[in-house]
């Protein structure tokens, strides 16, 4: 059984499952289509248009948490969720916090604002909304981060979900030109550097990064040239198009 991932490296999402996959040991091949590149065959799969999707012999999956929760009941070993009960809820908490307020600071108004609707749909960038979400929103989440780390180590205990679904956030942040101020969020920064390293997430990161300097269409050579399995067949379309989100 090889499983499939549909959506390329540069979303924070895709390398969340990714690194679970890796973590696990389960070999995938990879459709990486960019965000708002895919065909009329992706929104029958991923009703919100949304990567990643998760493919196998047995279940087509949309959403990360989903997905990972999947791959946690059918592939107990190698745990990504703490044993402990609370230590599990509150990294269940983390990784909501990750996939929603993160995603919603990090992602939406500032790397869509400063990468993303730029490259894809021409648009204007909105330096206001971005010296606002610099001053409050920003601020904010790290406070809260930083008010959560560990002196050394991980969030739960062992390497989890929380780091899989906080950490990838960073890269797309610095993509959006934004570096936080790590003399004020120290532990945070601390916690970052180990996760990336502990992790396949350091190395995908490396990987987004390069395929946000060439054009959709060449990811998929590209990720061949880097030793990743290809799928033969993509959902991706050679045209932009709104999702739920912007609709
Ligand atoms: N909650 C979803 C979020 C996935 C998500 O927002 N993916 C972005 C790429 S980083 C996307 O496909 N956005 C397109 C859209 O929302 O239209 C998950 O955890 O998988």
């Amino acid at each position: 059984m090889k499983a499939k991932v549909i959506g390329g490296p540069a979303s924070p999402y895709v390398r969340k499952v990714l690194t679970a996959l890796h973590i696990k040991g389960i070999e995938f091949t990879i459709d990486p289509i960019v965000p708002f590149f895919g065909n009329d065959a992706f929104g029958r799969i991923s009703p919100l248009r949304r990567i990643p999707v998760y493919i196998d012999d047995q279940v087509t999956l949309c959403d990360s948490s989903v997905i990972l929760q999947y791959l946690e009941d059918r592939w107990p070993e190698e745990s990504i969720y703490p044993k402990d009960v609370s230590a599990r809820a509150h990294a269940r908490w983390l990784e909501e916090f990750g996939d929603t307020r993160v995603g919603d600071v990090f992602i939406w108004k500032l790397f869509f604002d400063a990468v993303i609707a730029p490259a894809v749909f021409g648009a204007e960038r909105h330096p206001e909304q971005r010296a606002a979400v610099l001053a409050k929103d920003l601020p904010d989440v790290m406070d809260y981060l930083e008010s959560q780390m560990p002196e050394d180590g991980f969030l739960c205990g062992d390497f989890s979900v929380a780091e899989l679904a906080l950490a990838p956030h960073f890269a797309n942040l610095a993509w959006a030109r934004v570096e936080p101020d790590w003399s004020r969020w120290p532990k945070t920064g601390a916690w970052l550097k180990r996760a990336n390293e502990e992790s396949t997430l350091g190395e995908l990161a490396k990987t987004g990064a390069q395929l946000l300097r060439i054009p959709p269409l060449q990811h998929r050579e590209k990720l061949t040239e880097l030793g990743f399995d290809v799928t033969t067949e993509t959902f991706g379309a050679e045209k932009p198009r709104p999702g739920v989100r912007l609709s």
